[in-house]
């Protein structure tokens, strides 16, 4: 059977505030497995399919502003479990509420800056990696064309 895998994204406001190696770090000595890390520039349709279970919240146009406002990083993490206790890991979505100890609850005060993303499910957890990724190929295709193309 396949091994899970989370999609672990740390938000703009991660990567401003200069948390990228804290979060890395506690995954790491979890003993999770990075099997991919990027950093990307959200595109701007990509976030709205991202969190398209969200687009009739109030809150989505701020939600895919934030998202799009600098880069992220997106991770591939893997292990058994992965998904759930990444979940633990980050804390609750309001970082006001989230454990002391948990990503959210130590690094965060806002909802609307709550510094990391983690899949909810192990299928969401593939399909929103497989978006990545496909974007990712993607990008470097039309690079390759305009390579080839400008001689
Ligand atoms: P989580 O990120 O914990 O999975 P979610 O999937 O319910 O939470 O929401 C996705 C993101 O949307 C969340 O991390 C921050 C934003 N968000 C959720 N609820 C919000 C609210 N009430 N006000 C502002 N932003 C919110
Ligand atoms: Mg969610």
């Amino acid at each position: 059977s396949e091994v899970e895998q989370s999609y672990i994204m740390i938000k703009p406001d991660g990567v401003q505030r200069g948390l990228v190696g804290d979060i890395i770090s506690r995954f790491e000595k979890k003993g999770f497995l990075l099997k991919g890390l990027k950093l990307f520039q959200c595109p701007k349709d990509l976030a709205q399919e991202h969190y398209k279970d969200l687009k009739d919240k109030p809150f989505f146009p701020k939600l895919i502003d934030y998202i799009t406002s600098g880069p992220v990083v997106c991770m591939a993490w893997e292990g058994d479990g992965v998904v759930a206790s990444a979940r633990k890991l980050i804390g609750a979505t309001n970082p006001l509420q989230a454990e002391p100890g948990t990503i959210r609850g130590d690094l965060a005060v806002q909802t609307g800056r709550n510094v990391v993303h983690g899949s909810d499910s192990p299928d969401n957890g593939k399909r929103e990696i497989g978006a990545v990724l496909h974007r990712v190929t993607a990008l470097l295709q039309i690079f390759f064309v305009f390579v080839i193309c400008s001689d």
